[in-house]
């Protein structure tokens, strides 16, 4: 079996640390394990399966020789370095918001729409979807199959981990303050986020929504290759570490039960049901973080309207909304292309 060389740009960051953790997890054939990150992380070493790995400076000869680049490092760098990256003959998986909605380069969910990958050949540059969206379409793929999704209404609760390492210390340390009478510092968000909810995910857009909410309408129509579906979110940040929880309403064209959701839910790639409320058992973030699968329970129907599903929906944001979903697809990507 051959074996790549691959490069995580980004890999000091939330999302790259753990696309190096899971690559020796699932025992990705890596040949050469190349990482980089900026200026500030020259010096530091990275752990990959026993060894000590220097962290080096992302430049524009950085690719020679790469076989898979796994970017999280932001939309900028991206959209600088991806298109270098892919001249150099090395195949980019984005895990960034730069070229999502560009209609030539696929937008993947391996559940969902891996025939997609093949479209790498396009620009040599596949996307990640935003963490919010996958694990959502993971969830609404099997139903949409079965009776068409006419319509989704999305609420997210959404940990700070989505944001990056500053972030996560940010909530850690206004908690800390706060449980010891002292002044939390406010910094990575407008507002003081430990024991608050902010009704704000990335920037205000003109239409009054945030980017995160139009991201998830707009990319799951392109994942589920459905222009028609009608969606619309509202994304919430609250004081939670890992993994993102979602209320998930959906009306379809046909018909479907609860007992008949969870029966398709139950055998769906990806996916685990967790829906035994007399036991107290629903998708809790804490059950979620560490974790592939994505959770499903809370499964209902919604009584207001002839055709209607309520539904909880939680994953760990950094695995599968981010780090797991792009080594998926570049476990397909070496299995069927490469
Ligand atoms: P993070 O923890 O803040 O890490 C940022 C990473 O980018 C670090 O490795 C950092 O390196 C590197 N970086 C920053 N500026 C750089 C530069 N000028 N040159 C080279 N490297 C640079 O953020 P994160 O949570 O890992 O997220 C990173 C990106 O991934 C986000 O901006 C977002 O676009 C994307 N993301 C996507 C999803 C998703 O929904 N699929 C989820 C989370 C994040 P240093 O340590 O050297 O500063
Ligand atoms: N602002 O990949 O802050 O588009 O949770 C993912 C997560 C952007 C993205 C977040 C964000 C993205 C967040």
């Amino acid at each position: 079996m051959k074996n790549y060389n691959v490069a995580v740009v980004g890999a000091t960051g939330a999302v790259g640390n753990e696309m190096i953790r899971i690559l020796e997890e699932r025992n990705f054939p890596v040949e050469k394990l190349t990482l980089l990150a900026s200026e500030r992380s020259i010096g530091k070493e990275l752990s990959f399966r026993g060894r000590s790995v220097p962290v080096e400076m992302l430049t524009e000869s950085s690719f020679a020789g790469i076989e898979i680049g796994l970017f999280s490092a932001g939309g900028s760098l991206s959209e600088k370095f991806a298109p270098i990256a892919a001249r150099a003959g090395c195949v980019v998986i984005d895990n960034t918001n730069a070229f999502r909605m560009t209609p030539e380069i696929p937008l993947v969910v391996p559940e969902v729409n891996p025939e997609a990958i093949a479209l790498y050949k396009n620009r040599g540059i596949i996307a990640n979807p935003n963490c919010s969206t996958i694990q959502m379409v993971v969830a609404l793929k099997p139903i949409h199959d079965a009776v068409r999704i006419k319509r989704i209404v999305v609420s997210t609760y959404q940990a700070v981990s989505g944001t990056g390492k500053k972030a996560i210390e940010e909530l850690s340390l206004q908690t800390q303050a706060l449980m010891n009478c002292k002044e939390p510092v406010v910094k990575v968000y407008p507002h003081r986020i430990a024991f608050n909810c902010l009704p704000h995910i990335d920037v205000f857009l003109d239409n009054g929504y945030t980017k995160e909410e139009m991201k998830m309408v707009n990319e799951t129509k392109k994942i589920l290759n459905d222009p028609s579906i009608a969606v619309t979110a509202t994304t919430v940040r609250v004081p939670v570490f890992y993994a993102h929880s979602e209320s998930v309403n959906i009306e379809t064209e046909k018909k479907i039960t609860p007992d008949e959701v969870r029966s398709l839910l139950s055998t769906a790639p990806g996916v685990r049901v967790v829906d035994n409320p007399q036991w107290n058992q629903y998708p809790l973030a804490i059950d979620a973080a560490g974790h592939d699968e994505t959770l499903v329970g809370r499964i209902r129907e919604d009584e207001s309207i002839p055709n209607g599903i309520n539904m909880w929906v939680v994953a760990d944001n950094i695995r599968k909304g981010a780090a797991l979903n792009a080594i998926q697809i570049a476990e397909i990507l070496i299995r069927k292309y490469l």
